[in-house]
């Protein structure tokens, strides 16, 4: 069809990270983890090969420091070299991992591979048998931190496809990358699709003219990144686009896997709760996420290259075990995790149990310690008070100290914080909520 072409939007490759990995996995799966960010890249450029894309867009952290490594420098450019020979350029602007202010680039550049200025906007047109098809415009990060609303020069006439390249935290509590609201962008005239970039968490913003989409990181590299990540497939015909489709691209998915001990279930012992933990862990099936705009497309292929997950284990529940899993020591907890990781029945894929969090609770009948003991109405009004009443929650968190820090953006932790959410607070009441009744039975000796 006349005035038809394909793009893929690209966000925070992080070129020179490798994913996180505790315990002692096999040298093959330590290697899969040092080189998972550059197989995504590498997916990547395949896909677009293979849908036949115009062009690439990449919209900021293409790598993981400024300094660029190597590795991800070379890899990079060979890249955009081959898919210059195959017709499809790359247009990049950096972000505040990887930003632009002098000369960092280690070997020559491709002339398919465009790098966007850090020191005034700038345009592309593309090219399309002769025809200008889509307008890019852009701005690089000069410095870490960026607050000049660079987009609000963002300006271009109606004729084309325009599409907007902007590296942004939007309204995120850190005002350091290009902080602006929803409106803010969709005021600026003429821009057809906002490509964005920073938030590592895929989102489409406005799935309406002009398109705002954010598709994340490509490959997580720790358990503040879970899920599939990926990269947009958007196909246009001249102002409209027609279809836009997410393309799983991670190999290895970090997740969260909660196991609730149902009461049917006797947990006695260790080999108990291996098993039960081997059973829920070898049902475990590979999730495709779908999200798509228009009609959904077929002529994507099913992800073969899925190589396995690393899992955050979340036991709860009530068990007998309680009181022996409370006191299990540090080396007991890692011996534990070996035999969890030794056991695991993995077929088409690994599973890596990567950590575990035990939240169970002694078997106990709370309603009979209640008529027993007038305390234990005392203390489910005060645990009530402050799961519910939010004056209460802040005055709590408040004495906790500010070593509590909630950090929403993996950009920018706080390493000397403790990160923390509402599921934490509930973590923490639940857990003293835990400790007060275990101490009260003890002392007064409630059997
Ligand atoms: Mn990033």
């Amino acid at each position: 069809m006349s005035g038809t072409f394909r793009f893929i939007h690209v966000a925070d490759l992080h070129l020179g990270s490798f994913l996180n990995i505790n315990g002692k996995p096999q040298e093959k799966l330590q290697e899969l983890c040092k080189g998972a960010v550059y197989d995504g890249f590498e997916r990547i450029c395949l896909r677009a090969i293979s849908l036949k894309v115009d062009f690439i867009l990449i919209c900021g952290d293409v790598y993981d420091s400024h300094l660029r490594s190597v590795r991800g420098n070379k890899i990079f450019i060979d890249q955009c070299a081959h898919l210059g020979q195959k017709n499809i350029s790359v247009y990049v602007i950096y972000g505040n991992h990887d930003v632009m202010n002098g000369d960092e680039e280690l070997f020559a550049l491709p002339p398919s591979l465009h790098i966007i200025s850090s020191e005034k906007t700038e345009v592309f047109e593309v090219y399309k048998e002769d025809k200008v098809i889509a307008k890019i415009i852009g701005k690089s990060y000069k410095h870490r931190s960026e607050k000049e609303k660079s987009y609000e020069n963002y300006l271009l006439d109606n004729d084309v496809f325009n599409i907007a390249m902007l590296h942004t935290a939007l309204e995120g509590d850190n005002k350091n990358y290009i902080p602006c609201t929803l409106n803010e962008l969709k005021a600026v005239p003429n821009i057809d699709y906002w490509a964005l970039g920073h938030i590592h968490k895929q989102s489409i913003i406005n799935d309406t003219k002009p398109i705002i989409a954010f598709p994340g990181i490509p490959q997580g590299r720790d358990m503040g990144e879970q899920g599939v990540g990926g990269v947009y497939f958007v196909e246009v015909n001249k102002k409209e686009v027609v279809h836009m489709e997410f393309l799983p691209i991670s190999t290895v998915v970090y997740k969260k896997v909660e196991i609730t001990i149902e009461d049917d279930k006797k947990i006695q012992n260790y080999s108990d709760l291996l098993l039960v933990i081997n059973d829920e862990l070898s049902s475990l099936s590979y999730e495709f996420p779908e999200i798509s705009i228009g009609v959904k497309s077929s002529n994507v292929e099913l992800l073969d290259d899925f190589r396995g997950y690393i899992i955050r284990l979340v036991i709860r529940g009530k068990t007998d075990m309680h009181n022996k899993i409370t006191n299990m020591t540090e080396d007991d907890y890692k011996q534990f995790l070996e035999n969890i990781n030794e056991e695991i029945s993995s077929q088409k894929y690994f599973i890596w149990v990567d950590s575990i969090i035990f939240r169970t609770s002694m078997v106990q009948n709370f309603e009979e310690l209640k008529l027993q003991n007038s305390i234990f109405n005392d203390l489910e009004e005060v645990i009530g008070l402050y799961t519910t009443d939010s004056e209460f929650k802040n005055e709590l968190v408040k004495n906790w100290g500010s070593i509590w820090k909630k950090q929403i953006f993996t950009e920018n932790i706080e390493a000397d914080k403790f990160d923390f959410d509402e599921e934490t607070i509930s973590d923490i009441i639940s857990q003293a909520r835990e400790l007060l009744i275990e101490k009260l039975t003890e002392v007064l000796e409630i059997m």
